[in-house]
């Protein structure tokens, strides 16, 4: 199996497991990948995704080189569609993502990181998009996911150097959320922590709202916030968390 998907106390884990080559992505991971993904949004009692990569060395090396090698232009432009296509189900899970970057994270591997809602990453991880010495450009939401996240600028000079960017700068520029000096796992388990004891239907509407505000002019923005911060004011979580609060108690969220 490349993709391996367990179960860690109320965390779903996914398991890029390609060790012969740093968990590259060939097409046939992508599609597992996207399996994985199907599967994680019906599962009972998943608060939250972690995704990370098999062994000491790598989250991802990227896109697998060889298999992109002699491609005609369409099915390539498909390849691109599909990488695309099952990345872009990360942001409709119904449960919020985090990387667990564990080593290398180039290419189309970074590009699976960009596409979760959170990044942590261990001390020896380093990150880049250096399709450009391949004479290539990110196909995977690389050019769209990094400026909206680190700015035009700075995502520019990462995607037209293709330079590899060590964790602290990753961290300075807002890249990775957090770098963990333990167990990594353990670490995504903890960082999840923080918001998975609060009710699904806000965390929920709390990243489509940030999400869909990320192409939208301010004043749309605006609009998609009132929307959706008036439907979590009508679930029955919002009623106990402001009663909780006027009774002095914690709240029990049921997730309704
Ligand atoms: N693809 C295939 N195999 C890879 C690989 C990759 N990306 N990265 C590593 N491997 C394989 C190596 O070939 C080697 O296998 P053998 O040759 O021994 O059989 C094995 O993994 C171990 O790698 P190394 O021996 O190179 O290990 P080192 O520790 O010396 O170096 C490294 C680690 C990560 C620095 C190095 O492996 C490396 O530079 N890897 C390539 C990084 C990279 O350039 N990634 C690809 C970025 S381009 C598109 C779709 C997608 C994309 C673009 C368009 N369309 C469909 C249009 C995106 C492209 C990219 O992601």
């Amino acid at each position: 199996m490349t993709v391996e998907l367990t179960r860690r106390g109320n965390c779903a884990l996914i398991t890029l497991n390609r060790l012969e080559a740093l968990n590259a992505l060939s097409f046939s991971i992508i599609r597992d990948i996207g399996a994985a993904l199907d599967t994680v949004a019906e599962m009972e009692g998943v608060r939250a995704l972690l995704i990370t990569g098999a062994g000491e060395k790598a989250f991802c090396a990227g896109a697998d080189i060889k298999e992109l090698r002699s491609r005609p232009l369409l099915p390539q432009k498909r390849g691109a569609e599909l990488g695309q296509a099952v990345f872009a189900k990360l942001d409709n899970l119904p449960v919020a993502s985090v990387a667990l970057i564990n080593g290398y994270a180039f290419g189309g591997g970074l590009e699976l990181a960009l596409a979760c809602t959170f990044r942590l990453a261990s001390r020896t991880a380093k990150v880049g998009l250096p399709e450009i010495k391949l004479g290539l450009i990110p196909g995977y939401g690389g050019t769209q996911r990094l400026p909206r996240l680190i700015g035009e600028s700075r995502a520019l000079e990462m995607i037209m150097t293709g330079r590899t960017v060590d964790v602290g700068e990753a961290e300075r520029i807002g890249l990775v959320n957090r770098i963990v000096e333990g167990d990594l796992v353990e670490a995504g388990e903890a960082f999840a922590a923080g918001f998975t004891r609060y009710s699904l239907p806000a965390l929920e509407f709390a990243r489509r709202a940030v999400q869909r505000g990320g192409g939208l002019s301010l004043g749309e923005g605006l609009r998609v916030e009132a929307d959706l911060s008036t439907l979590a004011y009508r679930t029955a979580d919002a009623e106990e968390g402001m009663a909780a609060f006027q009774e002095k108690r914690k709240p029990e969220f049921n997730d309704g």
